[in-house]
């Protein structure tokens, strides 16, 4: 066929690529294994900006098929969570229903993008099979008494009946629904990723990461060293102790602030300040920690109590106010509003003494400040600490204060233990029973999964109990321990704990005797190139990370990090927004597929931009790739019974390619390998016109490259070319150094007709990369200079006029 018939072609190769999977296991070849992040099977469907990852990681697995190795390339669904359940309370369906309708559909999707995925391998969170590992690795977490349970304030949603992570209450709303989220203490499960803050931390240097998911996790993870002082209480024994990471400004302490929730405060306030507290504490308990937080408005109330800075032993006002957090140090803060721009804030607008203390070096003492000082600098103000340096004393003082007895040195965190538990119906139940002779005890190994039972209402309960609390027959059970009666935790997992470690089942499936065996862990894991959204940047690669090195210590993985390579690609937007259903600008593939094929399609996603960076979706660009796939299949068409030798142009041609794609896929620049493609494209085309035809070891090269990022056509073509095997069986082509050296010329260089300079350039070098090179060279006459007319006289001169 002489047209590019790429409706047939697609259908033709998906069906025998489906008989003859071209991704075969073989164990003598060395091992690749590509990742996607997971999708949550949602109703809405998948739109162009879910294909650019996915056809990313899918050139990559089939690079590396193309390279020799034998790649583990899967996919599934993290499908337990809120919307399925939401959907269930709306309409009445069982999740399982509506999960497995969605997963179906968005199966039929993800077929259309022709990836190499080893359906075999799928997982589903919601499976017991695999919730059953979910569930086991949670019980090994229990006996090694890192899952507690706690009565926690909680973000709690009104509407929906739900308590929410901080990343779901963010902004103090719900992200789902939009309700003004309040607090409700409730019994909760914990896990403790704190004791594993450091390793978390440490091990971040071992990872291919870029710095930025490097930053956020550290920044979450938080550690911050400085050390802790105590401050004794005017007219009583008790004393309150602080966190600061500014030790060196102690002597600028002009008061101090309790976190509402602190819990000596009812004890220290005095009876005319008793109702202005509590009031206050009542109106911080409804407002999340991030606005408490980025209030620049500060409030608070004095508590009529003082205590006594032991540096100076001056009495110091108490007062609580919400910009002090509970859960962060001690939940208690002397404040320096010199040097410290929230106690600046706070001490302006409750005209409280500002003492500074920190004077930058060079700078005179006197000058009243308008705004806190955070900088470096020489203390001042600060008795026989005067004259050191800032910087040296914050290491030197918990010393000294150590001696003192008052304070001592110490190290923070800003992670928190994870808040485990759900009270919702839809995920893993947890497995746990309780006894009132033998206290909670896991359910035995040999009795998971817990199967979540039907329920009648998926509706949560107004207690903020898990649906799960009204079925009796289910919560009784006997305790495994002593055989009397107990009852079942009702309590479920958040859908994050099905996606900490899918990664590791994926590796083995089918296994029901371990999570993974492992033989199939050390031949696949850990995944060498993970590929997802930024969004997840810090909590699923947190929680993945902390499962990961839990395993690892209990010797069911063989390695502490799950991925050694993350590459985070960035959104697809349409005109400047989010593509999302409720803004009503998703754009379908499915119509684009139908107008220009997979292939163009898979191609246009890499071309839009940069693959880490955002991009505005515009369909009218995917027109010149599919007239670029036109042009080769025409090129592959007329040549393919040519007995030509390869020209020395062609040559340079081929393996200049093969030289920048290859470099190119490496580093994931996949935007700019379709342009190079182009490029050769029509210099190929420039050496037929000239040279009557191509060679067809040429166009062999340029069909095995093009393969990973257009399939379908690459495999025809190849066909067509006169192979009986898959075209993934060809081997990626090396370059021959030795052609890329071309025979050159020199050029002279003239600015404004003025000779200005010589270079060598490639015979048969383009107008465009000749003006580029020779701009270059002339870079420092042209600066602050623009070019407004290039003259270029091939193989002689160039000359730039300039204004
Ligand atoms: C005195 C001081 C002087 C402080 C100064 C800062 C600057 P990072 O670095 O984020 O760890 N702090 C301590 N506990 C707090 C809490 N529960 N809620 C809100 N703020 C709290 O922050 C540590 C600093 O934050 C501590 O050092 C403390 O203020 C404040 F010029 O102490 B600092
Ligand atoms: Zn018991």
């Amino acid at each position: 066929e002489s047209r590019y018939d790429f409706r047939t072609i697609e259908k033709k190769w998906r069906a025998e690529w489906e008989k003859n999977p071209i991704n075969k296991e073989d164990a003598v070849k060395p091992k690749f294994y590509c990742l996607d992040m997971f999708p949550y099977p949602s109703g809405s469907g998948l739109h162009v900006g879910h294909w650019r990852g996915y056809v990313l990681s899918d050139v990559v697995s089939r690079y590396k098929v193309l390279q020799g190795y034998q790649v583990l390339h899967p996919m599934g669904w993290d499908a337990f969570g809120l919307p399925a359940e939401n959907y269930a309370i709306k309409t009445n369906t069982h999740p399982r229903v509506s999960t497995d309708a969605n997963i179906k559909n968005a199966k039929r999707q993800l077929h259309e993008i022709s990836a190499i995925y080893d359906w075999d391998k799928e997982v589903d969170t919601t499976d017991p099979k695999y919730y059953k590992w979910t569930q086991w690795i949670f019980v090994q977490m229990f006996k090694k008494g890192l899952a507690y349970e706690k009565e926690m304030p909680l973000n709690w949603c009104p509407k929906c009946k739900c308590v929410l992570a901080n990343e779901e209450a963010a902004g103090g709303v719900h992200e789902r629904c939009g309700t003004v989220v309040t607090k409700k203490n409730l019994r909760q499960w914990m896990l403790k990723i704190t004791a594993y803050a450091d390793r978390l931390l440490e091990d971040l240097n071992k990872l291919d990461w870029s710095d930025k998911v490097k930053k956020m996790q550290t920044d979450w993870i938080g550690k911050s060293y400085g050390a802790e002082v105590d401050f004794k209480l005017t007219g009583s024994d008790d004393k309150i102790t602080v966190y600061t990471t500014r030790p060196d400004t102690l002597h600028g302490c002009t008061f101090m602030v309790l976190a509402p929730e602190y819990e000596g405060l009812a004890a220290l306030t005095t009876a005319e300040q008793k109702d202005a507290v509590e009031k206050y504490c009542y109106e911080a308990s409804t407002k999340s920690a991030v606005d408490r937080m980025t209030n620049k408005e500060k409030t608070g109330v004095f508590t009529g109590s003082y205590c006594v800075n032991p540096v100076n032993g001056k009495e110091i006002p108490i007062w609580v106010a919400d910009y002090v957090l509970a859960d962060y140090g001690t939940g208690a803060v002397m404040c320096v509003p010199a040097h410290d721009e929230r106690d600046f804030d706070f001490a302006t607008k409750f005209k409280l003494p500002i003492i500074p203390v920190i004077l930058p070096e060079g700078e005179d003492e006197g000058k009243p400040l308008t705004e806190a000082y955070t900088g470096d600098g020489i203390i001042v103000n600060s008795g026989d600490w005067n004259g050191m340096k800032a910087f040296d004393a914050k290491k030197k003082i918990p010393h000294l204060m150590e001696e003192k007895g008052w304070g001592r040195k110490t190290t923070n965190y800003k992670l928190r233990d994870w808040v485990f538990s759900r009270q919702r119906y839809w995920g893993e139940p947890i497995p746990l029973i309780h006894c009132e002779h033998c206290g909670t005890v896991p359910v035995p190994e040999d009795q998971l999964p817990v199967l979540l039972p039907d329920v009648e209402s998926y509706q949560p309960t107004e207690t903020g109990e898990s649906p799960l609390a009204h079925i009796d027959e289910w919560v009784n059970t006997t305790c495994p321990v002593c055989g009397r009666p107990a009852k079942r935790e009702t309590n479920t997992m958040p859908q994050w704990a099905g996606s900490s470690w899918y990664f590791l089942r994926y590796t083995d499936v089918h296994n029901d005797k371990e999570l993974a065996s492992m033989d199939a862990l050390k031949k696949w894991a850990p995944v060498d190139l993970y590929v997802g959204g930024i969004e997840h940047a810090v909590l699923h690669l947190l929680y993945a990370r902390f499962y990961t090195k839990f395993l690892y210590d209990i010797g069911a993985v063989p390695f502490d990090e799950p991925f050694t390579k993350l590459f985070n690609q960035g959104m697809i937007t349409k005109n400047g927004s989010k593509m999302s259903k409720s803004l009503g600008n998703v754009v379908s593939p499915d119509e684009l597929v139908e107008k220009y094929g997979c292939d163009s399609l898979r191609m246009y996603e890499l071309f839009v931009g940069p693959p880490e960076l955002d991009c505005d979706w515009d369909d009218s660009g995917i027109d010149g790739v599919f007239r670029f796939l036109n042009r080769v299949w025409k090129m592959v068409y007329a040549n393919k019974a040519s007995d030509k030798a390869p020209s020395k142009d062609e040559e340079y041609i081929v393996n200049k390619m093969i030289a920048d794609v290859t470099k190119r896929v490496e580093s994931l620049a996949m935007n700019t390998i379709v342009s190079t493609f182009m490029e050769s494209t029509n210099k190929l085309m420039d050496v037929t016109k000239k040279e009557g035809g191509l060679s067809k070891s040429t166009l062999e090269t340029l069909t095995v490259m093009l393969a990973p990022f257009a399939p379908h056509i690459a495999e025809e073509m190849w066909h067509e070319l006169g192979h009986e095997n898959t075209v993934f069986e060809a081997g990626w082509p090396e370059a021959d150094e030795s052609k890329l050296v071309q025979d050159s010329v020199e050029i002279a260089l003239q600015i404004g007709g003025k000779l200005r300079g010589k270079m060598q350039v490639a015979i048969n070098v383009s107008k465009e990369e000749a003006i580029a090179q020779a701009k270059e060279a002339l870079a420092s006459r042209l600066e602050g200079k623009t070019v407004v007319k290039e003259i270029y006289v091939p193989g002689k001169i160039i000359n730039l006029i300039v204004k």
